[in-house]
């Protein structure tokens, strides 16, 4: 009986003693261990109850097992939800009340905090540590080898993952089983991927970089994968060698390309390099070239969307642009006011189309309409245009976004919790050029009249509510926001005061 997903990337695999992760200290995790560690797995969510459609809530430290809770979710047709492991406990319960999860699987360091969470949704609550210990590993471990996958059809949701917004929270982007498949399988061709790939992976696996591009194309192509806990600079020197492939944020090229040890001898035996997340500076693309030999493949992407564009494999990879609409996805650009498809080379929003495009946000009928068209297109927020050659140039972007390191921030969630700090009128939240990050946050604060606002006090409430990956790098305090004659914000008159503060530092 079909599970497409499940199917397409996983079962395909049974039986092969072929290596699928290569671990720290020369370990490899062969494709049937992996998929007997996720059947177990699968054993473990439905004996507790679990069904179909249900929700398992994640946030754990990326190992093989939390890779594994991923395949199980699909086998057993569970929609497998991603978090941060940096989100806070103030975060993770809107998600998990959200989505009403069935399961939260967390850290055991996360145990107490998440309880009430959890009881308060009626939800389990297991546990799964960075070295692969905890509940629920306790409890597959007499589970059988084997698990009945359980039928789906590609309409079915396969995962939810969260994405801010400009004005409220964070709303769950509805993924299903043709989504991933569709984008995984054109990656595959597009960028060549086949079983003698061994892809270093050092991205998170708690977004679509890591996870859905990333891990579903070396899963579709048969593939390995170096699989690195994080992005460690020392350790990526060490495995470079051994890899064919490397996808990563603009940072991690940054990074790589700061640190002497990086040169064209370490990188001989790979054949690509990816980028997306965010955007990668011309000057990068050919300090990169210039170091390597590599031109690196940019591609454009979305949670909402999967990959939308990528550069050629074969033919000129454009620095500055993120290359040609994929096989199967429509790109347009359109004016943002009426909607009217624009000629080519002028700017204006860019929407996409295609089965790589979500199906909605859920339970928010009203924002999944304000974003997908009745016709299937997406605005994604993001401004470009497409140039004589057929290439999407990204010129900036139409949404208040901040892009960190490939993470994205929302300034209006940070503006929520410095507004409600004693002595503060209001405030403005700008991103600003980080020479590691890309971009980083700053914080605008007025002052309430006569009030001196306590920035410690304020940074440290800050810390107690959202992740670290958004907290302001500065706080300044102003006199006045700027704003227009509708009594609008000029944040870009704040970004271009505040554009040298992290760069001439
Ligand atoms: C860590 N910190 C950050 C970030 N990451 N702060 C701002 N932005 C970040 N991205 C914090 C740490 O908690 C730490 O705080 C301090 O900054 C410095 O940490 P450091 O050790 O330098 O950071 P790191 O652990 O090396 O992480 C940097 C990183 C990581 C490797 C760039 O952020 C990363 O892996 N980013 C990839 C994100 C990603 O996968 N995005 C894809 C989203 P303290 O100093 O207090 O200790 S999917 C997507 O966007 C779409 C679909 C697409 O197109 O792909
Ligand atoms: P997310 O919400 O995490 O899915 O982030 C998607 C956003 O990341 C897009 O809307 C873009 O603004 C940005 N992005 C992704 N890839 C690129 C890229 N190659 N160049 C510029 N921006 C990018």
């Amino acid at each position: 009986m079909p599970n497409p997903l499940y199917d397409t990337l996983l079962s395909c695999h049974a039986g092969k003693g072929s290596a699928f992760l290569h671990l720290s200290g020369g370990k490899i995790l062969t494709h049937q261990v992996f998929l007997s560690m996720a059947a177990k797995f699968a054993h473990v969510f439905t004996q507790n109850g679990l069904n179909p459609g249900d929700r398992v809530a994640v946030q754990v430290e990326k190992s093989p097992e939390a890779l594994a809770v991923y395949a199980a979710c699909a086998q057993a047709g569970l929609i497998f939800l991603p978090l941060n492991t940096a989100y806070t406990v103030d975060e993770l319960t809107y998600f998990i009340d959200n989505s009403g999860a069935a399961l939260v699987l967390c850290d055991a360091r996360q145990k107490t905090a998440l309880e009430p969470v959890a009881i308060a949704q009626s939800a389990r609550l297991e546990t799964l540590n960075a070295d692969g210990t905890g509940s629920l590993v306790d409890q597959a471990h007499d589970m059988p080898e084997e698990f009945a996958t359980v039928d789906r059809s590609g309409d079915d949701l396969a995962a939810f993952l969260y994405t801010s917004g400009t004005t409220g929270r964070s709303k769950g982007a509805m993924l299903t089983q043709d989504n991933l498949l569709s984008n995984a399988k054109t990656l595959v061709t597009e960028w060549r991927f086949t079983d003698a790939d061994v892809l270093l992976h050092a991205l998170p696996i708690f977004h679509t970089h890591g996870l859905f591009v990333a891990t579903n194309v070396v899963l579709a192509a048969g593939g390995s994968m170096i699989f690195l806990p994080k992005f460690d600079q020392d350790r990526i020197i060490d495995e470079l060698p051994g890899a064919t492939t490397m996808m990563g944020v603009p940072t991690f090229y940054t990074r790589l390309l700061d640190d002497p040890r990086f040169t064209q001898d370490l990188t001989q035996h790979l054949r690509l390099f990816v980028s997306g997340s965010a955007p990668l500076l011309a000057e990068t693309h050919v300090k990169f070239e210039d170091r390597t030999g590599h031109r690196i493949l940019e591609r454009y992407g979305m949670t909402e969307t999967n990959m939308s564009t990528s550069n050629p494999y074969d033919g000129e990879r454009r620095a500055g642009t993120v290359g040609f609409p994929l096989p199967g996805v429509e790109l347009k650009i359109t004016n943002p006011d009426t909607g009217a498809e624009l000629p080519q080379g002028e700017i204006g929003q860019i929407e996409v189309r295609g089965p790589n495009v979500f199906k909605g946000y859920w339970q928010m009928p009203e924002k999944t309409a304000d974003e997908l068209r009745a016709d299937g297109f997406f605005i994604t927020g993001d401004l470009g245009k497409v140039d004589a050659d057929g290439y999407v140039q990204i010129v900036g972007r139409n949404k208040d976004l901040i892009i960190s390191g490939g993470y994205n921030i929302y300034p209006k969630e940070i503006e929520l919790v410095l507004d409600e700090q004693p002595g503060v009128l209001e405030t403005a939240v700008i991103g600003v050029p980080h020479p590691d990050f890309g971009e980083t946050v700053l914080g605008v604060i007025i002052s309430e009249a006569g009030a001196t606002p306590d920035l410690e006090a304020i940074m440290a409430s800050v810390q107690g509510s959202l992740a670290r990956f958004k907290h302001p790098r500065a706080l300044v305090v102003q006199d006045a926001l700027p704003r227009n004659t509708m009594g609008k914000v000029q944040k870009n008159i704040l970004r271009d005061m505040y554009n040298d503060r992290f760069t001439n530092a």
